[in-house]
């Protein structure tokens, strides 16, 4: 029941705790979002992140934009009609003509200073937040810290039984704290339905500290793949990830 997830129920029935404030690479006060659809704007390629491409504001949400890479697919396509070596720079006026004329550029205006990083992992395991599914970058889920090593932190999401789960820096800006989405008015999507698994656990069971782990399935990440036996022609499949 998307609409009516409520963060204070659902940590009062988990008995969790949100990571506090200070854990997060953001602003306490989100920035206001004064892109515009269509505005063009240079966005850096998440596929490539040493290539920097012209991009097109498809769509916002919250303090968030939906970006259309414009270079990206014209290079693309001109790759697979051309030929890799017929690229040359005399074709990169006539595409910026086409893809800027008439447009909107995004003003400098729009574009915030990053927060600071805050000066080290604050993150402890149990703690819950608002993050991006990488698989489905549009969404921002209700997760929990599953652990953390160092710098990192593996972020669980919340009744999807370990299927979106990852491994990313504390300073991660794909992480909000609690609140986040409904301050910003981003959509924030219910937890996944493993709710069985959600349940605190009974009162009488032995040395009851409050769970660490989120209450999620007992496994923090994929078990290791066996060794595949290498043979000719028949090449090793994984089994395909959970994507419901
Ligand atoms: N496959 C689902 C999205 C699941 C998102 C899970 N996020 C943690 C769908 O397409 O609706």
């Amino acid at each position: 029941n998307k609409d009516s997830f409520s963060w204070e129920e659902y940590l009062k029935e988990t008995s969790a705790t949100p990571a506090p404030p200070a854990c997060f690479r953001q602003a306490r006060v989100p920035p206001s979002n004064d892109f515009k659809t269509g505005m063009k704007l240079e966005a850096r390629d998440p596929r490539n992140s040493t290539s920097v491409c012209i991009a097109t504001v498809m769509g916002l949400t919250g303090v968030r934009l939906r970006l259309r890479l414009d270079g990206q697919r014209q290079l693309q396509r001109l790759l697979e009609t051309r030929g890799r070596f017929r690229m040359n720079a005399s074709s990169w006026p006539m595409f910026l003509l086409r893809t800027l004329n008439g447009a909107e550029m995004a003003p400098a205006t729009a574009f915030k200073k990053e927060p600071p990083r805050p000066p080290q992992n604050l993150f402890r395991p149990g703690m819950k937040l608002e993050a991006v599914d990488k698989k489905n970058p549009y969404l921002i889920c209700p997760a929990t810290v599953g652990e953390v090593k160092g710098d990192e932190v593996f972020v669980m999401f919340d009744g999807w039984r370990g299927a979106f789960d990852y491994w990313c820096l504390y300073e991660s800006r794909d992480m909000f704290p609690v609140g986040w989405c409904s301050l910003t008015t981003h959509s924030l999507q219910a937890p996944g339905n493993s709710v069985s698994l959600l349940k605190p656990p009974p009162p009488s069971c032995p040395p009851c500290k409050p769970s660490r782990r989120s209450l999620q399935p007992p496994h923090r990440l994929p078990p290791p793949m066996p060794p595949l036996p290498v043979r000719k022609g028949v090449r090793g499949r994984r089994p395909k990830s959970e994507t419901l």
